[in-house]
């Protein structure tokens, strides 16, 4: 088999490694990528609190459960329902708090300014990095959001092939969806960019995504299986075979040495955890109070009010692994480096 370890990879390259079967293959694939990661950062993993404040949407991807034409119950949180869920993950053990929204007309309206707000309390107050996945917003909104404090913007393309994207991303805007991503870059935020595995991707498709990654510059990249939803167009599509979305994970491992990459509980919930940080994962994302009323994205209730998505749960299960949550002083170090 190909030499992994030299970490850089042609596109055929990618895409005979995204062709692997064979278990001995597929092991040398994990080994890599876990050894990468185990001489990056030893035995911490990180771990991010999950608050989606607003759950009102503008859009209508046909991949999601809360696309605008689907007919559910929705929230829109209060500020003290949000800085509280945001505290009691804090005071868990979380290393950064992820903000995320749908592209909620109301906050639009008012210019985002109850997100500045926000931002501002959890980093001065709480002291806590933060991540703001507010979807598409323009220039002006960025400058604010950055000027606030965020760390990090995530606006995930799904894919690199932009034929697919207009199928999944319905009327919205390939280049400025990239574009809002880039500027948030320029402004000093730190980018994560993720793509759904099967969604009716191809190999070469994730091979371009694997590499459009690094030329964009993201620190933080994932990949999420495709979970239907009730109520949406791809409602009767499959979610895919793991295997695809493991396979990601420990080839941006392997390219991306340093990268921030997430194990996300919004998949298969806590029992899928242990795969994600075998495959080269070294974060833990989507991680939710109990009983909050605070919801998922791909899995919305999954796990939740039973305890599964805490950091509580996520320490018992690597400590069997050999490893443990990273302290939030250990995560600002490793995002300044
Ligand atoms: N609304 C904002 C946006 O679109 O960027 C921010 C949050 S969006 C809800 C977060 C991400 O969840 C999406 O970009 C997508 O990658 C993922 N997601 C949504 N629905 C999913 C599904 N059915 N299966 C897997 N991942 C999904
Ligand atoms: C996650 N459910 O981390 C969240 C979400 C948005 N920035 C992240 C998809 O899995």
């Amino acid at each position: 088999m190909l030499d992994l370890s030299k970490g850089k990879f042609t596109k055929e390259e990618l895409i005979n490694i995204l062709d692997i079967n064979e278990p001995e293959e597929l092991q040398i694939l994990f080994d890599t990528a876990q050894s990468i990661r185990r001489n990056m950062q030893g035995n911490k993993i990180f771990a991010y609190g999950f608050v989606y404040f607003t759950t009102f949407c503008r859009n209508n991807c046909n991949f999601c459960y809360y696309r605008k034409s689907n007919d559910i119950k929705r929230y829109r949180k209060t500020v003290e329902e949000i800085l509280e869920t945001s505290k009691t993950l804090i005071d868990s053990g979380v290393n950064l708090i992820d903000l995320t929204m749908g592209e909620d007309p109301e906050y639009h309206r008012e210019e985002f300014d109850t997100v500045v707000a926000i931002i501002k309390t959890i980093k001065n107050q709480y002291e806590t990095p933060v991540m703001i996945s507010p979807g598409v917003v323009d220039n002006k909104i960025v400058d604010k959001l950055a000027e606030a404090g965020a760390d990090w913007y995530a606006l995930y393309q799904e894919t690199h092939n932009r034929e697919l994207f207009k199928k999944l991303r319905h009327g919205q805007d390939y280049d400025q969806r990239m574009n809002a991503k880039l500027y948030a870059k320029q402004r000093g935020m730190l980018i994560e960019e993720g793509l759904l595995a099967g969604v009716g991707e191809s190999n070469e498709d994730i091979a371009d995504s694997l590499m459009t990654m690094g030329e964009i510059g993201a620190s933080q990249v994932r990949v999420m299986s495709f979970v239907p939803q009730e109520g949406s167009p791809m409602e009767k599509c499959k979610t895919p075979d793991r295997l695809e979305e493991m396979k990601i994970i420990a080839l941006m491992r392997i390219m991306y040495p340093h990268a921030l990459i997430p194990a996300s509980l919004d998949v298969d919930g806590i029992s899928g955890l242990k795969d994600r940080i075998n495959a080269g994962a070294n974060l833990i994302t989507s991680i939710i109070p109990p009983k909050s009323g605070f919801m998922g994205v791909a899995q919305n209730t999954m796990d939740v009010d039973e305890g599964g998505r805490t950091v509580e749960e996520a320490k018992i299960i690597l400590a069997e692994m050999g490893l443990r949550i990273a302290s939030r002083d250990e995560y600002k170090a490793y995002i300044s480096e």
